[in-house]
């Protein structure tokens, strides 16, 4: 009996561990995993609507950063200390009212200090990173061709 009884207890535990659907959500090849998001850097050079459209097309959005850590890996994901590239930022809409692409909060920036950001010569309405060897953020003429780092959800 207490045989018996050992036996039905193991087919719970192991009922109970079947039980559990554990479904490990991975990025697609290429992509590069960080909190609940998957990133990619692409080399091509492209003004900063073509790169927004291009990560749309990749079911993505240019890139949006939401704290230190997530800037950090950013520049990680590049090939070099100097490859500029676009992030989701802009200020297209009105002057210094700044957007994430993606459409979520603005409430991180890690603007070059100098930068403020400036809107140099009133046509700088996208954000890049890696910015000099501060690593920190420009705005830019969004027309002007750089690589650029998608983003999207798990
Ligand atoms: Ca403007
Ligand atoms: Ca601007
Ligand atoms: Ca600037």
């Amino acid at each position: 009996m207490a045989m018996l009884k050992s036996l039905l207890l193991l087919f719970i535990v192991f009922s109970m561990g079947n039980a559990d659907v554990y479904v490990v959500e991975k990025c697609p090849y290429g992509w590069t995993n960080f909190g609940v998001r998957c990133f990619k850097f692409f080399s091509q050079a492209v003004n900063w609507i073509t790169a927004e459209k291009n990560c749309q097309k990749e079911d993505a959005n240019l890139a949006s950063v939401q704290n230190k850590l997530e800037n950090d890996f950013l520049i990680s994901l590049l090939p070099s200390s100097s490859t500029l590239c676009w992030i989701g930022a802009h200020d297209g809409v009105q002057e210094n009212s700044w957007l994430w692409s993606d459409g979520s909060l603005y409430d991180y920036t890690n603007w070059c200090a100098w930068e403020l950001p400036n809107n140099t010569g009133s046509v700088e309405d996208c954000g890049e990173i890696n910015w000099t060897s501060n690593r920190c953020w420009n705005d830019r003429d969004c027309s002007n061709s750089i690589g650029y780092v998608c983003a999207k959800d798990l």
